[in-house]
């Protein structure tokens, strides 16, 4: 048995940093831990919160730590960041908010960049959910930043998804139109010490009346003002809500049901995805058709569907090299 697993297991704390490394870094070993770590998660819960930039998330995640860690329960926090060079001081900023808590033993917190990956949400904060759990963390709280594929992917691996917006982020209609609405188990109109807060919990509320959500769970929408702490108490008592929802309607199991078999699809595209432009950017049979379509003589959709029913394609390049 893998030895970074076991001791994972056991409850080491280094274990899990370690490993956590080891993922990162696309290590053989890491993949071989998680063999035997899968078979250790499901206790846990895990919250993921989303939002524009700016909405509070950091200060929130800080606040529901706090509030939780006196119950005695451990919390691990992953911030999913979108590093970029406007969004490079995200990372030391959500340090600065989440201080208080880098020297309990309790709380666990990891950032995870983004930077060079396309859409959804990095592969690797699934495995990092799976080992906090495994390792036997209470509650894992994922932050990730609102911009479009990253912010619907939070729902492929949170059991409640928070949304948080600011009563003066202008393109929350907009936002909500764009998918988020089809994911979010509870709003949270963050920074309600400001103007227009009722009025945009208001026009959120009325949105979700037009939309044809799950009849069993009405997401509330709530009005907190995260520096101060106001709001969190009823925020925590809406997340325990949800869960016990969930957990009574068996919604729970079906919902961890869904984002393993969606995990498994994704990682099958993923890998048949890379082993198929390997072999067709390769492949000097296919310089015919290349140069065609660079010359404009077939359009690149029509070519790429004539071309999987030719000879020329193999089923055979499906399998590794
Ligand atoms: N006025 C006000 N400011 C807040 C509130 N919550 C957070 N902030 C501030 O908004 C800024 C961004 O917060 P942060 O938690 O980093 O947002 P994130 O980008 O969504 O993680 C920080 O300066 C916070 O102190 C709030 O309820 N009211
Ligand atoms: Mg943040």
């Amino acid at each position: 048995m893998s030895e970074i697993a076991e001791r994972l297991l056991a409850g080491e704390q280094r274990a899990l940093s370690r490993l956590i490394t080891l993922l990162e870094r696309g290590d053989p070993a890491a993949a071989e831990a998680m063999k035997v770590v899968d078979g250790h998660t499901g206790r846990a819960y895990t919250v993921g919160i989303t939002g524009p930039p700016g909405a509070g998330k950091s200060t929130i995640v800080d606040q529901l730590t706090q509030l939780v860690r006196e119950t005695g329960s451990t919390v691990g926090i992953i911030a999913v960041d979108p590093t970029s060079p406007f969004s490079g001081g995200a990372i030391l900023g959500d340090r600065i908010r989440m201080q208080r808590h880098y020297l309990d033993s309790g709380v666990f917190i990891r950032s995870v960049a983004t930077r060079g990956q396309s859409g959804g949400l990095p592969r690797i904060v699934k495995s990092m959910v799976r080992a906090l759990d495994a390792s036997g963390i209470d509650l894992i709280l994922v932050e990730t930043v609102g911009v479009g594929q990253t912010e619907l992917g939070i729902i492929s691996v949170a059991d409640t998804v928070l949304v948080a917006l600011n009563p003066e982020s202008g393109d929350t209609i907009q936002t909500l139109k764009a998918g988020v609405m089809e994911i979010a188990d509870l709003y949270l109109v963050n920074k309600a010490d400001r103007d227009g807060a009722n009025q945009m919990a208001t026009a959120i509320t009325g949105m979700l009346h037009m939309a044809i959500n799950s009849p069993k769970w009405s997401p509330p929408v709530l009005l907190t003002t995260a520096h101060t702490g106001q709001g969190i108490d009823e925020l925590w008592n809406k997340i325990e809500e949800h869960r016990k929802f969930l957990t009574t309607s068996g919604e729970l199991n079906e919902r961890r049901g869904r984002q393993r078999r969606r995990e498994f699809l994704e990682a099958v595209e993923e890998v048949l995805a890379q082993r198929l432009r390997d072999r067709v950017e390769n492949d000097p049979s296919l310089n015919a058709i290349l140069e065609k379509i660079a010359a404009k003589e077939t359009d690149p959709y029509s070519a790429a569907l004539e071309f999987l029913d030719s000879s020329l394609f193999s089923a055979n390049w499906l399998n590794p090299e």
